[in-house]
């Protein structure tokens, strides 16, 4: 196995930057550059360049094998963050023989290969990572944590046992079974059932928080939809004119609001049109915002709003008259706000593990065998097939955590992640 290196920090000026270097040779190469605390003890240290020359002083960690990020011997410097001292460490780690630079999540998944976290949990740390509001946050802790591992060993405990149940009673065929077995049996199948239910309904908002809200901004022309999007940006985004059918493409603003990622979305004033280019525009409003979490219309002349809009506001209401917005003074805009946010925080659940497609799609075949199982045990079904299939929904949840078959989503996930995590 190599020893690999890289900057764990984001790379440009700072304060500290910390260069990682994980393996077995670890210990022993980066020895040759500087001296080696005892493990686990942060200590200054001049780092040399292998020929003498001082690079820069800095940090030095050690961490032992099994007790590292990674699982393998690690060692750490904390060096000044400057991207020459970087770059000359890491031309000094480069000439140690059996080093090379790390791949992209190269550190993760050599965690994943020793069992220091499970395939949610690296799932968990790419979203902390990418994590940019307090709900993103909060989501992908909880899944790093351990949470929805945590959930599938219960689920999964759950159907091993009903099946043991169910095989006692193949072993006792010939005879009497001394209790009946099947109310047991078909209590917990219910359980991890509407369990694994509420997760898949939770799902969709789950990905909202990971991904972002959209939220439309829609009404006629000149209703100052681009002037109201610039304001909420503080900066100006959209062109603004007196010029109906100025907006054409959709315009994007990602905002934070109260935890939550959002993005705003700016769309073509709708109208009947001759001109090509704005009637194309008026269409692509319309697509992008169908498909939004949120439509908001500005109303300006008291035409009645497309069915699907969620608030409808008085547009241009300068004046300030008992629920408008000025895009121009400012005026409702932070109740809007204060609006969308609170109809999207209803729409975060309490319990929301399941945070890819692929959860989701092995929890719904998981969902879909025990309602087969459970059919058959009411209507008769012989154990041994109901038990098949209380395995078989047990196989599909260890998907989830890496239990099985995920040597080709490793590519997938891995390939997200940056250098050096
Ligand atoms: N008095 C007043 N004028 C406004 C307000 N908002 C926008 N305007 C003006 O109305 C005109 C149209 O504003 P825009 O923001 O471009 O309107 P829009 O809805 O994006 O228009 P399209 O992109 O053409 O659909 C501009 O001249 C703005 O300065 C407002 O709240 N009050
Ligand atoms: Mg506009």
């Amino acid at each position: 196995m190599d020893t690999i290196f890289a900057q764990a920090t984001a790379r440009g000026k700072s304060g500290v930057a910390v260069v990682r270097v994980s393996g077995p040779d670890a210990v022993a190469g980066v020895g040759t550059l500087c001296a080696l605390p005892e493990a686990r003890r942060a200590a200054l240290r001049k780092i040399y360049d292998g020929n003498g020359g001082i690079l820069d002083e800095g940090l030095v960690l050690v961490f032992p094998e099994g007790s590292s990020f990674t699982g393998e011997p690690v060692v750490e410097l904390q060096l000044h963050g400057s991207i020459a001292i970087v770059q000359a460490v890491l031309r000094a780690l480069d000439r140690i023989p059996a080093f090379r630079p790390a791949d992209a999540g190269e550190f993760t998944r050599r965690a994943l290969g020793n069992q220091r976290l499970d395939l949610v949990q690296v799932e968990g740390l790419a979203d902390l990572i990418e994590a940019e509001t307090e709900a993103q946050r909060l989501q992908a802790q909880a899944v790093l944590a351990g949470a929805l591992s945590e959930k599938v060993g219960e689920w999964r405990n759950n159907l091993i046992e009903a099946s043991a149940l169910l095989e006692v009673t193949l072993d006792f065929a010939d005879e009497e079974v001394p209790v009946d077995v099947k109310p047991e049996v078909a209590a917990r199948i219910r359980a991890v059932k509407t369990s694994l239910e509420s997760e898949i309904a939770g799902f969709a908002a789950a990905e909202r928080v990971r991904d972002g809200f959209e939220v439309a901004i829609m009404g006629p022309p000149n209703a100052g939809k681009s002037t109201l999007l610039n304001a909420i940006a503080k900066r100006p985004v959209a062109l603004t004119s007196e010029i109906a059918g100025t907006t054409r493409d959709v315009l994007e603003v990602r905002i934070d609001l109260d935890g939550l990622p959002v993005t705003l979305l700016d769309t073509a004033g709708i109208r009947e049109t001759q001109d090509v280019l704005e009637s194309a525009g008026i269409e692509l409003a319309r697509s992008r915002a169908r498909q939004a979490d949120l439509r908001v219309w500005l109303d300006l002349d008291g035409a009645s709003p497309p069915d699907d809009v969620d608030i409808v506001l008085r547009a241009q209401d300068d004046k300030g008259s008992l629920g408008g917005i000025s895009g121009k003074t400012g005026h409702g805009v932070s109740a809007l706000l204060d609006q969308i946010g609170s109809v999207l925080a209803e729409r975060v659940p309490q319990s929301r593990l399941a945070i890819r497609e692929r959860h989701r799609s092995a929890m719904t075949r998981a969902a879909r065998l025990l309602q087969i199982a459970s059919d058959g045990l009411e209507h008769g079904l012989v154990p041994e097939l109901v038990a098949e299939q209380l395995r078989d929904a047990s196989s599909c949840l260890a998907e989830i955590v890496g239990g099985i078959d995920v040597e080709d989503l490793l590519g997938e996930i891995f390939g997200r992640f940056c250098i050096g995590k």
